[in-house]
């Protein structure tokens, strides 16, 4: 989304830097922030991209992408301060999406948003295509980290989320994991350090659908109580129905009222969320929708 704030700093360098910075915020980054209803067109537009991109390449990750798309859509289309015209903005605000398979709904977002031509979302996972079925940050502008491998992004995050401290710059630094991602140890070491570090310009964001690969978490490896979890490891923890772009906000902007910690948010959501015979339905972890189904969920996502 083109920040017209920022075209202001780069243009007038006489501006003091605290007054630009101070300016700089997320919203006003925003030329003109959407209303919960055509934010929620968005969603269901991220979605049709899910299942098309999907659905041509005969393979990828369905089911997590899905659950997610109210908070992609709450970051990119309302909240991130970002430009899709320089990807590589120092300033811009970081999205990393540590639950890397879900990578369709990254590429729709950076699509619709003006990363690269929505044309070429429909290459997903095609030799030479700059959309592979996991994110690649050398590749595909916009990605922030290359992902697949789980349990990597909260420390990666931490990372450039101290960077920013040394750099003396404004950025926020989100991240997006999976439920079944935080069986990873690296998981739980990374939230330590963030408390520790008091990397209170970070928020991680935990897609908690109850599924991961196999089946439901609580059989795979029982998390609960998740919330707890992370408060006790010192994170300033909310919880919302990730379905809701209203409560989604609110939390992002709650969380950057926040000092001296990090926030999560536990958002509560519906593997497969927007197309019944997906939803809570394991076998879309990582299975295309045939060329039938993909009809059908087209259908229902009109
Ligand atoms: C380190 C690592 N172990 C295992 C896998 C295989 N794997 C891919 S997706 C997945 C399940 C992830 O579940 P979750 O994080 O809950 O994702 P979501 O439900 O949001 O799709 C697993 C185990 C992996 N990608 N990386
Ligand atoms: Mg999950």
């Amino acid at each position: 989304m083109p920040s017209k704030k920022r075209r202001t700093i780069r243009a007038n360098p006489s501006a003091s830097a605290a007054k630009a910075r101070a300016e700089a915020t997320s919203s006003q980054a925003i030329a003109k922030p959407l209303t919960v209803e055509a934010l929620k067109e968005r969603a269901k537009k991220l979605r049709r991209h899910i299942i098309a991109m999907t659905a041509r390449a005969g393979s990828g990750h369905p089911g997590g992408s899905l659950s997610s798309a109210e908070i992609i859509t709450a970051l990119y289309f309302n909240f991130l301060r970002h430009d899709p015209r320089d990807p590589r903005w120092p300033d811009r605000d970081r999205f990393v999406l540590s639950k890397g398979h879900a990578a369709p709904l990254l590429y729709a977002a950076l699509a619709e948003t003006g990363y690269f031509p929505v044309e070429e979302l429909l290459t997903l996972r095609k030799l030479d295509s700059r959309m592979q079925g996991h994110t690649d940050m050398t590749t595909t502008p916009g990605v922030e980290m290359s992902a697949g491998s789980l349990g990597q992004g909260l420390s990666f995050s931490i990372g450039i989320a101290l960077a920013a401290r040394l750099d003396r710059r404004d950025y926020r630094v989100y991240v997006l994991l999976g439920d079944g991602e935080c069986d990873e140890g690296q998981v739980w070491e990374a939230a330590m350090a963030a408390s520790h570090y008091k990397v209170d310009n970070l928020v991680a964001i935990v897609d908690r659908n109850q599924q991961q690969i196999d089946g439901w978490t609580y059989d795979v490896m029982d998390t609960e109580p998740l919330a707890e979890k992370w408060r006790s490891f010192g994170w300033h923890t909310i919880e919302v129905d990730g379905h809701e772009l209203a409560q989604i906000l609110a939390a992002l902007d709650e969380a950057k009222q926040v000092k001296g910690r990090p926030t999560a948010i536990i958002a509560h959501t519906t593997k497969g969320k927007g197309v019944s015979f997906m939803e809570n339905n394991p076998e879309f972890h990582g299975r295309a929708p045939t060329p039938e189904e993909a009809e059908r969920a087209l259908k229902e996502l009109e």
